[in-house]
């Protein structure tokens, strides 16, 4: 943890019915995947969503139309930042496990997939964020990795009960061109350095050094309504966008 607050943008991935049967009937109303990201321009490369199987997650009332899933403590953090039905106060409809949210089907914000699938990552830490990820593999080395563990590995898929379908078909998409890194600048890292999979902590946190920072000061948007762009000039018009159109809300920790 920093010392800095950390300000994330919430994507607002909205769960397609049927909805997990613990829920039961949300009688009109709309359930969200709730992803912490620090990259709202990326998200039109969305190729998944991120649980943690073994991760406690809720669906908590944020207003009288919207039900969130994320993690408890998140929960609590946004019902002290206005975003929760009884001010300061988080309520629980249901209580949920990682388990129970692989699979879903999901329509998300600016995404070129029209619906993706929710998926297991192990490496999610239930003390930051909301502890649902969104998945970018053409700029994130994690979520790359991931996606290749599970693409290359059916024993993997078996182990969480993954569909082919739900992965199989889904390829990393160019979205932002970075000088030295071309244009799925977190596969060319990983790559180049060697990475094997997920597991690789150390690896995987210079990967993502190098690229969060070039992606950054050198990117370009290659996608989308600011395409040419630097994603420095189009990163907080993307994000006051979807804020704007209520696809997303601010949090910070
Ligand atoms: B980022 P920081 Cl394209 N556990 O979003 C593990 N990782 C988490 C998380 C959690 N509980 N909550 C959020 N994250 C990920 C996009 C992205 C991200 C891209 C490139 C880099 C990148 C798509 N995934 O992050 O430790 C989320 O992934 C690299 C820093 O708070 C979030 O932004 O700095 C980022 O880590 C937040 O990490």
């Amino acid at each position: 943890e920093g010392v800095q607050p950390q300000e994330y943008t919430i994507i607002k991935m909205e769960v397609l019915p049927p909805f997990p049967s613990k829920l039961g009937d949300l009688e009109g109303r709309k359930l969200f995947l709730a992803a912490a990201t620090l990259r709202p321009e990326t998200m039109y490369g969305q190729t998944n969503a991120w649980v943690l199987p073994d991760g406690k997650y809720g669906a908590f009332e944020i207003n009288d139309t919207d039900v969130f899933i994320l993690s408890n403590r998140a929960a609590l953090n946004l019902a002290y930042q206005k975003h929760s039905r009884v001010p300061e106060k988080p309520t629980c409809l249901a209580e949920l496990t990682g388990y129970d949210l692989i699979g879903l089907s999901l329509k998300s914000p600016l995404s070129m997939n029209d619906i993706i699938y929710a998926l297991p990552m192990l490496s999610i830490l239930m003390d930051k964020g909301t502890g649902i990820v969104t998945s970018v593999p053409s700029d994130a080395p994690d979520d790359y990795m991931a996606l290749h563990d599970l693409k290359s590995k059916p024993a993997l898929r078996a182990k969480y009960g993954v569909k082919d379908e739900w992965i199989l078909p889904f390829e990393v998409i160019p979205i932002i061109h970075v000088p030295e890194f071309g244009n799925k600048c977190a596969e060319t890292v990983c790559l180049q350095m060697k990475i094997k999979s997920q597991n690789e902590k150390e690896k995987l946190a210079e990967a993502k050094k190098q690229t969060y920072l070039k992606g950054f000061t050198e990117g370009t948007m290659l996608v989308g309504e600011f395409a040419e762009k630097k994603v420095q000039e189009a990163k907080p018009l993307i994000r006051s966008k979807l804020l704007e159109i209520g696809q997303a809300i601010m949090y910070s920790e």
